[in-house]
């Protein structure tokens, strides 16, 4: 398996998961101005969407938005209960929570990267991310992670996009649950692991 990435990006998030369940792969790296690899190839005649994560199976087949790629993956190593079977219950709690993080907070902050957006909407933007922020901190005071059953692939998606909130100058000490969980997943191996490579 292939993983494009662009370092930080959402793609840490199945990044991470792929370190957790250690499975093989190759990371290549993808310049999201330029839409060219690394090795200079052109990522849009890989994935035409023109964004990461992307996913290349062994088939060649390939698989992108990061709900999908993370539940892929999970399904790939079962046994390492980062999602529940599918056809359960939890399965699909599971699968409200990647909605939740994917439209209401990757959404969310995503718009906060573009500098063309007036400070005011930017504000607008916030003032509706932190209502989301309140959701989930009553969640995570509550319990380690967002399922109940421990550790799953939602929790490298949310780890991954709340750590943008330091580029716009948020304070996720405002929510200490938001804070703690953060420490949480950044001390697991897998999570360092996926940093340093990306950071490297
Ligand atoms: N719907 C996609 C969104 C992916 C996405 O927003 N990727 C960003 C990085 S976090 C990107 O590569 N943006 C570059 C671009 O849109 O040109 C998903 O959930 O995987």
């Amino acid at each position: 398996m292939k993983l494009y990435f662009s370092p930080q990006a959402c793609s840490l998030a199945p990044h991470i998961v792929l370190r957790e369940l250690d499975l093989p792969f190759e990371l290549v790296r993808v310049d999201n101005s330029t839409k060219k690899t690394a090795t200079g190839d052109d990522f849009l005649a890989i994935n035409p969407k023109g964004y990461v994560a992307a996913l290349q199976l062994d088939n060649r087949q390939v698989l992108t938005e990061g709900p999908a790629i993370l539940q892929y993956l999970a399904d790939l190593r079962p046994e390492a209960n980062l999602a529940p079977a599918n056809g359960t219950f939890e399965r699909v709690r599971l699968q409200e929570w990647l909605n939740f993080v994917s439209t209401e907070v990757h959404g969310g902050l995503g718009w906060l990267f573009n500098s063309q957006l007036p400070d005011e909407v930017k504000t607008l933007i916030k003032q509706k991310l932190f209502k989301r922020f309140a959701v989930l901190s009553q969640t995570l005071e509550q319990q380690d992670y967002l399922l109940a059953s421990g550790f799953s692939v939602v929790d490298a998606y949310l780890f991954t996009v709340l750590r943008w909130t330091r580029v716009f100058d948020i304070d996720l000490g405002q929510w200490p649950a938001l804070a703690r969980f953060q420490a949480r997943v950044d001390s697991r191996p897998g999570v360092k692991a996926a940093l340093a490579a990306e950071l490297a």
